[in-house]
């Protein structure tokens, strides 16, 4: 037997690691299937397959180094399951493979480059690839790497009014361009990998988006996942945190400026929002409570 055809068939499991025993097989297909687990190493023993075809399964975990043994490998589908990298040197400098599939998984890396001859067709899209891997690749004959899965986790994050907060967005490469968008308003001055707000306000609260573009692999725009910034107000005064102005904040606030003048750790304390702790705090805060008819 040469030819092993079971595509649509509904297969759920693993592949069975006996595949090694059918030695004649030069044809595997085994797409659209629930096949789940491992790829077995044991497939690189299959020394006369030529064309091995896994896509839309359920496939975990990376591909086996032995399979850099398929010297007779042509055509290589994985497409559509969710493995992950790292891909093995091997592979991709195999002398007969012309046609690979890798898209519609998980890696996240290519491996270093050494020499890869063209390919007819080598497509990598809708995985978490970054500039630090496509620079190198781009120039290679059959690429198709645009799109790529959105970069980081989408959170939510609070932070207290007066504070700060950086952003930062990782993906490699040297030749990107990046641009921050709140609320789908691009932020002009925010083309860095990071950006900082100081002083955050309520204003400030949005969704953030990082846009990067590269100069050598110019198909690709990788987006950042949302985060979404949401600035809680604070009460002014209210240097205990309790929510409510009175008395004890004027001591609290008398607490940290017996600490030290420029150094906030308390931004409530800060009655009057000038950036430092001082006794104009307390004064205001004195004259607030007594037209409140509050007792000392
Ligand atoms: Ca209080
Ligand atoms: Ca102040």
């Amino acid at each position: 037997m040469n030819r092993l055809s079971l595509n649509l068939n509904q297969l759920s499991g693993r592949i069975p690691k006996e595949i090694s025993r059918f030695t004649n097989l030069e044809f595997l297909y085994l797409i659209s299937n629930k096949i789940n687990g491992l790829i077995p190493p044991e497939l690189g023993s299959l020394s006369k397959l030529k064309d091995l075809r896994l896509s839309k399964n359920e496939l975990t975990g990376q591909i086996p180094a032995e399979m850099g043994n398929l010297n007779k490998l042509e055509v290589l589908f994985l497409d559509s399951n969710k493995i992950s990298g790292p891909i093995p040197n091997g592979i991709l400098n195999l002398p007969n493979l012309k046609n690979i599939d890798l898209s519609f998984n998980s890696f996240d890396t290519l491996p270093e480059i050494v020499s890869i001859a063209p390919f007819s067709f080598f497509n990598v899209v809708n995985n978490k690839l970054t500039f630090g891997s496509l620079e190198s690749y781009v120039d290679i004959q059959g690429i198709k790497y645009s799109p790529q899965l959105p970069i980081g986790e989408k959170t939510t994050i609070s932070i207290n009014q007066g504070e700060s907060y950086t952003f930062f967005v990782d993906v490699g490469g040297q030749h990107n361009h990046y641009q921050w968008y709140k609320d789908e308003v691009i932020i002009p001055e925010a083309t860095d990998a990071s950006y900082s707000i100081n002083w955050l306000t309520s204003t400030d609260t949005g969704d953030y988006i990082c846009h990067v573009t590269n100069n050598l692999a110019t198909d690709l725009t990788i987006y950042s996942q949302p985060i979404h910034l949401y600035v809680n107000k604070i009460l002014y005064g209210d240097a205990n945190g309790d929510n409510i102005l009175n008395t004890v904040d004027v001591f609290e606030i008398l607490k940290v400026l017996s600490g030290n003048l420029y150094i906030i750790d308390n931004v409530a304390a800060d009655y009057d929002q000038d950036g430092k702790v001082d006794i104009t705090d307390v004064l205001q805060l004195m004259e607030f409570l007594s037209h409140r008819n509050d007792q000392f």
